[in-house]
């Protein structure tokens, strides 16, 4: 389109790109069942610490030289038009692999924030027909789309999936794909600049050119509700959706029911859930494999079924009070590799750890949506989940571009994941100022979980008023949220921050609500792996660690409506705000398990007291 041709047209400006949004993008819900091309592999990469291909000198259209989507050969044209000037040349910048965060890709890049270009080139399929999206699976933070010159759009949010259509874009044989990813936090982003834990710039989760027919299933999603029946919604988009008779099979419930969509292409249908149907639990997470056809679209996903309620202090999972015994995690791989990919064998090896290690029933994603490779990995080795999205400690609360991404990033998280069967609490913030504009942005999120999802629960890890006793503290829930919520989250770290003896913890007063469920969704204290000291009472030690471990456990068994623990955190995870030089180096070392793997003490802390509560309850 653009070779030679100057100067560029306006709409080309990456800043007059539209973003997308759950409202106009291709929703593509279980894209990662559909066919398609991976473009996973080898891209040149290229930083551009001043932004020069976002905007130009003045702010305006980039300049000529730095406009790296451009379809064009730069060597051919600068030997064949003197006019032409060029400050890089993709086709020959170096190269790096995707998916994967570009800290690892060379290390003048481990501490780079800002923006890198990728590009890469493909063969379109043979005889396309039907529709084709470009889907990254997730890119840290903002991403700035191009295909064979021409932009698609925009993207903000780190940690959810978004897609663009190029049908009319695509060419026959070589077609070339470029973007930017910025990484750069600021006051405004979600999470804004200060986090406990790495920034991962980049392309972190698989991108793949998704192919469906003409009309398609973008959105369909089936699950059990408390009154036993099977809802099944979905909507088609493209030239016959309306009206378009469809079937629902669930071949391993002989279940076949047919329908029709309605003007718009939607489709509703509730029936009595068979008999035989078994319920998905974490001792038995069976899932079913579920079809939809729909004219020439055959929608697939495996899923599993069950109920998740509140009744007064208690979670009931298919109707039964549950204990969630679990723990916090970061998406990070056993390994020192800080490129930040999930495979599903790195997924299946750190919820291992949990289902069989600990013999937990629950995980903490924290403090962002997690791969769907994550949630996938949980539904088949039957996990609970709590899934959050990063409005963490101090948020733009009054920057309404700053409620429209969160609410953006939960509502991508919640239509991805609305078939996970292991997906139960959708949480809505972290450790946030309580004041009345929080607690309005706050609202709003609980807000569309409830319209967006009402069949399964919200929460938010919350702080508590703190005051000091004689020996063990006083802790109060006096956060107003906690009435919004259906589980009572609370963070704490006494025994650690705080000057408490460890053997005053058991003692330490609780005020909580009476009438929901509480779950500790953080506590935890440093240990290095491998550090050991004959004082239990020594900082950083695995003995302090496992100490602080058994107190904590102690003061949380005395507590009515204890219903679930999360302690911070399974593994060491990397975080710039750690810098001891002894003991932390850029680590935070909350983990029961090293960077490398190892064990340490508290673990078998954890894992002896989850052993007995199972016992206690399922
Ligand atoms: C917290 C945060 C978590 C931190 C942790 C810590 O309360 O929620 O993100 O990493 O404490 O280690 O202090």
């Amino acid at each position: 389109l653009v070779t030679g041709s100057f100067p560029l047209l306006a709409e080309e400006a990456p800043t007059a790109l539209p973003l997308a949004t759950i409202a106009n993008e291709p929703l593509l819900v279980s894209a990662d069942m559909r066919e398609g091309t991976e473009l996973s592999g080898t891209w040149n990469y290229s930083i551009d610490p001043y932004r020069a291909g976002i905007a130009g000198f003045h702010g305006e259209t980039p300049d000529r030289g730095q406009q790296r989507w451009l379809d064009i050969d730069v060597r051919k044209t600068m030997a064949s038009d003197n006019r032409t000037m060029f400050e890089f040349d993709m086709a020959h910048a170096q190269t790096t692999s995707l998916p994967g965060s570009w800290l690892a890709a060379s290390p003048e890049m481990r501490h780079y924030q800002g923006v890198v270009w990728y590009q890469r080139h493909f063969a379109a399929p043979a005889g396309r027909k039907g529709r084709y999206f470009l889907r990254f699976g997730a890119a840290n933070y903002a991403t700035t789309a191009y295909l064979n010159g021409k932009p698609l759009g925009r993207h903000e949010g780190g940690f959810t999936p978004f897609a663009f259509e190029v049908t009319q874009t695509l060419r026959d044989g070589d077609n070339q794909i470029t973007f930017a990813v910025d990484s750069q936090a600021t006051a405004t982003t979600v999470p804004p600049t200060v986090t406990d834990w790495e920034n991962y710039g980049g392309a972190t989760r698989g991108i793949r050119l998704v192919h469906t027919p003409a009309t398609y299933v973008d959105n369909a999603s089936v699950r059990l509700t408390t009154d036993g029946k099977l809802e099944a919604q979905a909507h088609l988009d493209g030239a016959s959706a309306a009206g378009q008779s469809l079937h629902l099979t669930i071949a391993g419930l002989k279940l076949d029911v047919p329908g029709k969509t309605d003007a718009q292409g939607n489709w509703k249908a509730s029936i009595p859930a068979p008999r035989s149907l078994v319920r998905w639990s974490p001792e038995n997470p069976k899932l079913y494999d579920v079809t939809l056809s729909a004219g020439e679209d055959v929608w697939h996903d495996q899923i599993g079924f069950r109920t998740i309620e509140r009744k007064g202090a208690d979670i009931l999972l298919n109707g039964k009070p549950i204990f969630l015994r679990g723990i916090s995690m970061h998406e990070e791989e056993i390994s020192a590799n800080p490129g930040r990919v999930i495979t599903p064998e790195a997924a299946t090896a750190l919820l291992g750890e949990i289902k069989n290690g600990l013999h937990g029933n629950y995980v903490r994603l924290s403090h962002y949506p997690h791969s769907e490779v994550m949630t996938r990995a949980a539904d088949k080795l039957g996990l609970l989940v709590w899934s959050e999205v990063p409005v963490y400690w101090m948020v733009a609360w009054n920057n309404p571009g700053t409620l429209a991404a969160a609410r953006n990033m939960l509502a991508e998280n919640i239509l991805r994941d609305s078939n996970r069967a292991s997906v139960v609490i959708w949480s809505v913030a972290n450790e946030t100022p309580v004041n009345d504009d929080r607690n309005a942005f706050l609202r709003t999120l609980i807000g569309d979980v409830r319209r967006l999802d009402p069949s399964r629960l919200v929460s938010a890890a919350l702080l508590v008023k703190r005051e000091e006793g004689t020996g063990a503290p006083t802790m109060t829930m006096a956060d107003p949220l906690a009435n919004d919520l259906d589980i009572v989250s609370i963070n704490t770290y006494n025994g650690w921050y705080t000057g408490d003896r460890l053997s005053d913890l058991p003692g330490s007063v609780w005020h909580v609500p009476a009438d929901r469920p509480l779950v500790f969704s953080e506590f935890g204290a440093d240990a290095k792996s491998g550090f050991h000291s004959p004082d239990k009472m020594q900082k950083f030690s695995e003995e302090f660690q496992a100490e602080y471990y058994r107190k904590t456990l102690e003061m949380a068994e005395r507590v009515p409506t204890l219903r679930g623990l999360s302690p911070w955190i399974l593994k060491d995870f990397r975080s710039p705000r750690r810098q001891n030089p002894d003991f932390q180096m850029g680590w935070n070392r909350k983990g029961l398990i090293s960077e490398t793997g190892q064990h340490k003490l508290a673990f078998d802390v954890l894992a002896n007291y989850y052993t007995l509560k199972s016992k206690e309850t399922p």
